[in-house]
């Protein structure tokens, strides 16, 4: 379907365009931009809420800088979308997100106006930081550099360390706080009663506007008025507004907070910024989901709501006449909740995910006992640590791909110390259409190689709920190991998931089937497609063992000593990084046991892998069930073909 675009958006290509335009037009492009946006994400899905609050910015912000000489950078970039289109993307935009198309965030190779590629948040004032320094050292001084950043990804170390450091040189760089009091949910923390409290000040509300109006005679007077101007504003600051003093401390100019929304006004502030030399913040106060009253409401469902009418406002759900099998992240919130009930001992720890994670079910019936910590990994790894070394059971919910920024705590602080921290890593494998910023690729890599570590990964929802019984008992703490679980995004298979809780024993793993000639040796859910795989092949009479081995670390050696003894091809599928991962770990296995079997390794190659459907992706790199039905073939050297028809019907049940 094509979006079309109001009467002068449709005249705007590039931010020249919207240069040329007068000012008073400026209005009715934001009203155009935003219901450009309404109109695409209703019907192709995407982040919705965040862009919509920064329609205005991102007019202003296109409209005063010279981009993309000025570097302007987005921190995640979910919110860029309004930039998008006005960076020459608006006739590509239908594909946002898709398989080959745009990405849904900045990314340097698609566009010359995407000044740093993100995903990841509150990095946006450090690559700010960086390119104003190599502007300085290459003498291009009349360069600025301006980072956009949520209040919630404020919450993020990495912005203080990039602002403590911004501080300290005087450099063309200026950071807007976009604030809404939001991050996915509502956001959490000392900053944000802060910010609230700068905000609703009336003392400082007066004196702003008495700086701002001494500030708006800035150029008429010259040099020395600028300094006397800058001196009077620096004094009430000092004396008047407390509150202003954290970025002031830090060095950095604190300038609002301004409407975020009154596009004309950021005009004029901007423009003034401009001409002030040094680092500088830019406090903008925004509504998430501005201009879109149910996403103004529920801001947390509209985030990323999928599809839906843009006309009721009903999210477009997919119906099923059976009961489906319900997702991990649900199978994680609700056991979690049902384990915590008969044990006082159970905490649960997410860095600013509790609804992506269901920690949230936890946080609503136990608030004592489950946190949300802003969007700090490195502090979530740590802070569970710190309680597990008093006896608590803790459950640390995080990202497989947000993981990343925690490893040095997952080794330093919980792994030599041989704490019991239970982590649970959601979306691990692809994450679809999020793409390689989001990819949850690395973890079984890089967890396996930390002593005190268990790598384990679930096939079904029986399997999630077992593990997480049995670590939660007092006697996983004997063992003096962490624990590392990792599972995907979306549905698991068992629509009657609410099964007993069994005890595992660490390092079982399970024979799915007997076999001939070959074995395959899946590791988490994927080993789903290899049951798939296996029936598709039946029908070719082809019959390879399967094992659902559930640890990567520690290895079942007994099983893997039967499967070396009885199958000399084997064929390991993981859901994650070939290098170093899962099929890695049995090749080590075989070459240390002296076996000698072909072994063919399925998982994510050593490329960045783009984004997509999560099947779209796992049929790209070859394991989805038609990949892993060829790879069978393939070491079995069959030449003949699989009924198509038939895999693609596995594929899609
Ligand atoms: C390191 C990291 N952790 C978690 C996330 C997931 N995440 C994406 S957007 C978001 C909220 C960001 O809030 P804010 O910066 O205030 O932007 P808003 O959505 O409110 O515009 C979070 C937590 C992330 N992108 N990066």
């Amino acid at each position: 379907m094509q979006i079309i675009p109001g009467k002068i958006l449709a005249q705007i290509n590039t931010p020249e365009d919207l240069r040329r335009r007068n000012r008073s037009e400026l209005l009715q492009i934001c009203d155009e931009l935003r219901q450009y946006i309404i109109d695409d994400v209703s019907v192709y899905g995407g982040h919705f809420g965040a862009s919509l609050g920064v329609v205005e910015l991102s007019v202003a912000l296109h409209y005063v800088f010279n981009t993309p000489n000025d570097q302007l950078i987005w921190d995640v970039g979910h919110q860029a979308y309004g930039h998008k289109i006005l960076t020459g993307r608006r006739d590509n935009f239908h594909t946002n997100r898709l398989y080959g198309g745009i990405s849904g965030f900045p990314k340097r190779k698609e566009s010359k106006y995407d000044a740093f590629g993100v995903g990841h948040s509150s990095t946006s004032i450090s690559a700010a930081l960086g390119m104003s320094v190599a502007s300085n050292y290459k003498g291009e001084t009349d360069r600025q550099h301006i980072a956009v950043i949520g209040d919630g990804s404020m919450t993020g170390g990495m912005a203080f360390e990039a602002m403590n450091h911004a501080g300290d040189i005087p450099n063309n760089m200026i950071i807007i706080l976009n604030d809404n009091c939001m991050a996915i949910d509502p956001n959490v923390g000392a900053l944000k009663e802060y910010l609230t409290d700068i905000t609703t000040s009336h003392t400082y509300n007066r004196v702003k506007d008495e700086v701002w109006n001494l500030l708006g005679k800035m150029s008429t007077f010259g040099k020395s008025a600028q300094d006397i101007v800058s001196k009077i504003e620096n004094g009430l600051k000092a004396t008047l507004l407390k509150q202003s003093n954290l970025f002031e401390s830090l060095n950095l100019r604190y300038f609002g907070p301004i409407d975020g929304h009154d596009v004309e006004y950021m005009v004029t502030v901007l423009n003034d910024l401009k001409n002030i030399p040094g680092p500088k913040i830019l406090h903008c106060i925004t509504t998430k989901g501005k201009g879109y009253a149910l996403a103004e409401k529920d801001q947390t469902l509209w985030h990323a709501p999928g599809k839906f009418d843009k006309i009721t406002g009903e999210i477009k759900k997919k119906y099923y006449s059976t009961p489906q099998a319900p997702k991990y992240q649900d199978v994680f919130g609700h056991t979690i909740v049902e384990l915590a009930e008969k044990n006082p001992k159970i905490m649960g720890v997410t860095p600013a995910m509790p609804s992506g994670s269901s920690l949230n079910l936890m946080m609503k019936v136990m608030p004592n006992r489950a946190f949300d910590v802003g969007i700090a990994e490195q502090h979530a790894v740590t802070f569970s640590a710190g309680m597990a070394t008093q006896g608590l059971t803790v459950f640390c919910n995080i990202y497989s791909t947000f993981m990343q920024r925690a490893y040095d705590q997952v080794i330093h602080d919980v792994a030599i110390q041989e704490l019991p921290v239970i982590f649970c890593l959601d979306r691990a494998g692809f994450a679809g259409a999020d793409g390689p910023t989001h990819h949850g690729a690395y973890d079984i890599a890089y967890m396996r190689c930390i002593p005190n570590m268990i790598v384990f990964a679930p096939m079904n929802e029986k399997e999630l709920r077992d593990i997480m019984f049995t670590v939660a008992q007092d006697e996983f703490k004997d063992l003096k190991k962490c624990i590392s679980i990792r599972y995907p995004r979306g549905e698991g298979v068992m629509p009657n998931w609410k099964t007993e809780f069994e005890k595992m024993e660490i390092g079982k793993g399970r024979k799915i089937k007997d076999g001939e000639s070959v074995a395959i040796l899946t590791i988490g859910h994927i080993g789903n497609y290899a049951v798939q795989a296996c029936e598709a092949l039946a029908n070719e009479g082809i019959n390879p063992a399967h094992y659902d081995m559930r640890f990567v670390k520690p290895l079942d050696e007994t099983m893997l000593h039967e499967i070396f003894q009885n199958y000399d091809k084997v064929i390991t599928v993981e859901d994650g990084c070939i290098q170093g991962g899962f099929g890695t770990a049995v090749a080590e296995f075989m070459l240390d046991n002296n076996y000698a079997a072909q072994i063919k390794r399925l998982g994510i190659p050593d490329r960045i892998v783009e984004h997509g459907e999560q099947l779209e992706l796992h049929h790209e790199c070859g394991f989805d069930p038609e990949g892993i039905a060829e790879a069978v073939r393939s070491i079995l050297g069959t030449q003949k073909n699989m009924n198509k028809a038939e895999i693609v019907k596995v594929a899609l049940n």
